[in-house]
């Protein structure tokens, strides 16, 4: 067609805001219900399916379907947040790939997207007053990453308030910081919903994550014992949470590359460590190193029960 009005709608554009001021008009013209993804971008498919959750929450049809109805809008917020790295840790070599990124959102029928400085979002440096993310917050990656939650918690308050959405959506991956944020909401009565997507694994059974691109090939090779190891554990979950442990070892014990942080059994939303005999719902969770890279990874267990039927 020529010259004429279309009958297709034009695709919506995508806007990027750099600054508080920008994302403040720009959310303003959005259609609720306004679902944020928040992320620190290389994003890759485990994002993916984090931004195809928030269209279908925000009520939009997927590609090639007819739209129906009312829709909302989805915003995705791209920050390498410094409040939660520490010292020794990957904040200057985190990568950086904000062209694809937008490629991405745009292709997933994202409406806009925060991408600020560090100095917009921390302008007096780091704040004074940050969120203490309480008991759960020290287990686990708290007690690896001293300081870690209370990074992410307080980024992900200020994220809520700039970006004020009905949903926030976050990956079950990283379930201690799902469990944390669930907790600040509640219990802070922020009254956004929270929404969670399972892990997205890469054929070979690995969690993808953005620092999987440090991993050089035969790095990979190794890594791939944690998502075995966790299988192999979920695989004894109908014997006990002392078989779930050992098989998951065992796996990791045979792959001596592999520097393990923690494998535990716990709690999905206290974190506390499962007893032995105790029964019910647990996440089996790891942290573990392959050179210079940390990963973490998860699978829910449900345990028997019945006391002593451990064997
Ligand atoms: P980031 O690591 O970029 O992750 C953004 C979101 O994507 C998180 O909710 C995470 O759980 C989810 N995600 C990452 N890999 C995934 C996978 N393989 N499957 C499913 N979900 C996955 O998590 C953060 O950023 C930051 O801590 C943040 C919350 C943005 C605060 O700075």
């Amino acid at each position: 067609m020529t010259g004429g009005a279309t009958t297709q709608p034009a695709a919506a554009q995508l806007v990027l805001a750099r600054t508080k001021a920008e994302l403040a008009t720009a959310r303003g013209a959005l259609a609720a219900p306004v679902v944020l993804v928040p992320t620190m971008g290389a994003l890759h498919s485990g994002h993916r399916t984090l931004l195809r959750a928030a269209r279908a929450l925000a009520g939009q049809a997927g590609a090639g379907q007819a739209a129906a109805g009312q829709a909302g809008q989805v915003v995705v917020s791209i920050f390498v947040n410094p409040l939660q790295f520490g010292p020794s840790e990957d904040l200057d070599r985190y990568p950086r790939t904000l062209d694809e990124d937008l490629a991405m959102c745009a292709a997933e029928g994202v409406s806009l997207v925060f991408a600020p400085s560090a100095a917009e979002m921390y302008p007096a440096g780091p704040p004074e007053v940050t969120v203490d993310p309480g008991p759960a917050g020290q287990l686990l990656e708290g007690q690896f990453r001293p300081g870690f939650f209370d990074g992410v918690l307080t980024v992900v308050l200020k994220l809520l308030h700039l970006a004020r959405p009905d949903v926030v959506v976050f990956g079950q991956k990283d379930a201690q910081q799902l469990a944390l944020v669930r907790r600040m909401v509640a219990d802070m009565d922020l009254g956004i919903a929270v929404e969670s997507v399972p892990i997205a694994r890469d054929a070979d059974g690995l969690a993808t994550s953005s620092r999987n691109r440090y991993l050089a090939p035969a790095e990979r090779a190794m890594a791939l014992a944690i998502p075995r190891a966790l299988h192999a554990g979920q695989a004894r979950a109908d014997v006990g949470s002392s078989a779930v442990l050992d098989a998951a070892w065992q796996v990791l014990r045979a792959t001596p590359e592999l520097t393990v942080d923690y494998l535990a059994l716990a709690d999905p939303g206290t974190f506390t460590p499962v007893l032995p005999g105790q029964g019910g719902a647990a996440l089996l969770l790891t942290a573990a190193r392959v050179g210079g890279t940390r990963l973490i990874d998860n699978v829910p267990v449900v345990l028997p029960a019945a006391e002593g039927r451990d064997r």
